[in-house]
């Protein structure tokens, strides 16, 4: 399972991002100033075929010393620990404002992103774009080096509005949601390559046969040119059959 965690400050819109990206009304969202998630939470989506695994996490406030925050900053440390050593943390999506001071939420970017490994890709996601005059994409060209100059660092983006659909809403927004949508399941997509496949064979099998079970499902390379040469012989005639139907493939 592909694990992807959504962090950013309290209020920021990442329950609603799971809505949008899952298109069901799954996690719960609230326009309170108090906290609304308070607990790791994960929702399933499935995503061109795939699935992945999308945790909710609990808002920090920045700079906040309160006994909730101190509770909240708890759940997600401990989460997102057991997280990593049970399946492991695949894209972190760190949420932002599109109008708010980006110095403002420096230390809680590296707060979250001490969380998780340093090889997870981190990708930003910004929210509230859906009145934004130019083109949503265009706040990251605008905004993008800025951000970098702070020392927040992104490996991808997306601008967006996490405005939950409704009839209510005009045309063009509604157009801007359903971009949003698309903006954000490709980001997820595109963020987590699909591994290579893993070929498990039994420690039965002989290395060249081996070699000739990869050469026949497509899985080698052309580096392995010579190593192909050698193994021709096994996509020929009766070798072939006897070794794939002894290795059941
Ligand atoms: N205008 C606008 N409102 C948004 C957007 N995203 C979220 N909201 C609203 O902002 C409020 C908070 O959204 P949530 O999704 O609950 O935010 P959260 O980051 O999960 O908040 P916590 O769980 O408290 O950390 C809700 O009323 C949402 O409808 C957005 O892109 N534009
Ligand atoms: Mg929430």
């Amino acid at each position: 399972m592909v694990n992807v965690v959504i962090a950013g400050e309290s209020g920021i819109g990442k329950s609603s991002i799971i809505n949008l990206i899952t298109g069901r009304n799954v996690a719960k969202t609230s326009n309170d100033t108090a906290a609304c998630t308070l607990q790791v939470e994960s929702y399933n989506a499935h995503i061109d075929g795939r699935d992945f695994e999308i945790w909710d996490t609990p808002g920090l406030e920045e700079g906040s010393v309160t006994a909730v925050n101190a509770r909240l900053s708890e759940v997600v440390i401990q989460s997102l620990q057991q997280l990593k050593r049970n399946g492991g943390i695949h894209l972190l999506v760190y949420c932002m404002h599109g109008n708010r001071a980006k110095a403002a939420i420096l230390n809680n970017y590296k707060a979250i992103c001490s969380l998780v490994p340093p090889t997870t890709p981190v990708v930003a996601v910004i929210t509230r774009l859906e009145r934004y005059q130019d083109r949503m994409e265009d706040w990251w060209s605008k905004n993008a080096s800025e951000l970098s100059g702070l020392g927040m660092e992104f490996a991808d983006h997306a601008c967006i509005t996490a405005l939950a659909d409704s009839s209510r809403l005009s045309p063009a927004l509604r157009e801007r949601v359903a971009h949003s949508r698309r903006a954000v399941r490709d980001l997820i997509r595109r963020s987590c390559p699909v591994p290579p496949p893993q070929v498990m064979f039994p420690s039965s099998i002989p290395g060249e046969f081996r070699d000739a079970t990869l050469v026949a499902r497509g899985l080698w390379s052309s580096e392995a040119g010579a190593q192909i040469r050698k193994t021709e012989k096994y996509r020929r005639g009766s070798s072939k059959e006897i070794s794939f139907a002894r290795f059941g493939l």
